[in-house]
């Protein structure tokens, strides 16, 4: 039986501000911009008590809580905290999954302090990512990833909660079905079209039936209608070579969201070639949307760029030209390619002066 924990940051983009401008704290703030286009990335406590959340256009935000502030998102400090996080799941074990900038799945079952205990390694996560970070996460722990992705939403914001193995099945009949994974927007609705309203409902229908409403995605929900779920913790985003991409669990067309992602794996990719003194003239951003279409979109210049801010300028100013309006985005992805091979110009200068 295996030990995962899910922890995910509270409110992040959003406690991050609040942490950082005290004038902000105990405020309804929303993290985005408050323009007629503009959409909220996430809001703080305060304003979700109004009925503001993440994805809600800015304006109806706004009607809902008059005293909402805006606070424009700053993707570099947000960066950064996620990297603190990293560190410290690091400190536990290899096998740490990132979901977004602020989540993550943790596989404990073997680990780095010998600890037997994933309650309290995930306690102690949670106590470090205070120290260090000042912001406060939820933690979840159970014997899958399914399972533990639930129980960190249970007790939001700065909660704790194990589902241990004997209490799941009893757990998920319980659950919304738009709680489960992989459960969007379009695939609730289905579900709804079929009077499937929870996961008792669920776990009514057989095998065969779900298989035959969602394809391949059904074998799953029937086994996670059993608190069954047998991924493993793949930790996917170590950097590979120069491009780097995410998949969501939820299919996203918040732009802000999209940019800070963006931002992220820009800069692990970035990180990474300093480090192997890898330089490339060609940026491609990789978009796939909600129906599996994959675009890619690249930009060669005619040097290779050597400061981070001058990258992240170029990519910014392409995922501007991305279209979000007709469906949302699945995975996103960030690559530096086309390098430039230096020995063999060199070499090349060499027999120019030779002959
Ligand atoms: N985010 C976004 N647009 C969305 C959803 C999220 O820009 N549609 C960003 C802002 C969030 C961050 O991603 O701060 C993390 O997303 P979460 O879903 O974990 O939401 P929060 O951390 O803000 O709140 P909580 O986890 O407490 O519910
Ligand atoms: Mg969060």
């Amino acid at each position: 039986m295996r030990k995962i924990i899910h922890i995910d940051m509270d409110a992040f983009y959003a406690a991050v501000e609040q942490r950082d401008n005290p004038e902000l704290r105990g405020k309804p703030i929303a993290v985005g911009y408050g323009e007629a286009r503009g959409v909220v990335a996430t809001a703080s406590y305060e304003a979700r008590k109004y009925g503001v959340h993440s994805a809600m256009p800015s304006l109806t935000a706004k009607n809902k809580c008059p005293g909402l502030i805006f606070v424009p998102p700053r993707f570099e400090v947000y960066h950064e905290v996620s990297m603190q996080i990293r560190e410290i799941f690091l400190e536990y074990t290899d096998l740490v999954e990132p979901l977004s900038l602020d989540e993550a799945f943790l596989d404990v079952t073997v680990n780095h302090k010998n600890n037997p205990s994933a309650s309290l390694i995930a306690k102690e996560i949670r106590q470090k990512i205070f120290e260090t970070t000042g912001l406060t996460a939820s933690a979840g722990v159970s014997v899958n990833k399914f399972l533990a992705k639930i129980a960190s939403e249970y007790k939001k914001p700065n909660g704790f909660f194990v589902i241990p193995p004997d209490k799941a099945e009893k757990f998920v009949e319980d659950l919304a079905i738009e709680q489960f994974f992989g459960v969007g927007k379009v695939t609730a609705q289905k579900m709804h079209d079929h009077r499937i309203f929870s996961g008792l409902d669920l776990k009514q229908r057989t095998e065969t039936e779900l298989v035959h409403l969602f394809g391949k995605a059904g074998h799953d929900f029937y086994l996670y209608a059993r608190g069954i779920d047998n991924r493993e913790v793949k930790p996917n985003r170590i950097v590979k070579s120069v491009s780097n991409e995410t998949t969501f669990l939820q299919d996203k067309n918040n732009r802000i969201l999209l940019t800070v992602e963006l931002y992220h794996l820009a800069k692990e990719v970035f990180e990474r070639i300093e480090a192997e003194n890898f330089h490339g003239k060609t940026i491609t951003i990789k978009i796939k949307y909600a129906d599996f279409k994959i675009i890619t979109r690249s930009k060669t210049l005619p040097k290779k760029i050597t400061a981070f801010h001058q990258f992240w300028h170029i990519a910014r100013e392409m995922m501007k030209q991305i279209d979000l309006s007709a469906q949302p985005v699945r995975l996103i992805g960030f690559g530096i390619s086309n390098a430039e091979d230096e020995p063999l110009k060199k070499y090349q200068q060499l027999e120019l002066k030779l002959f």
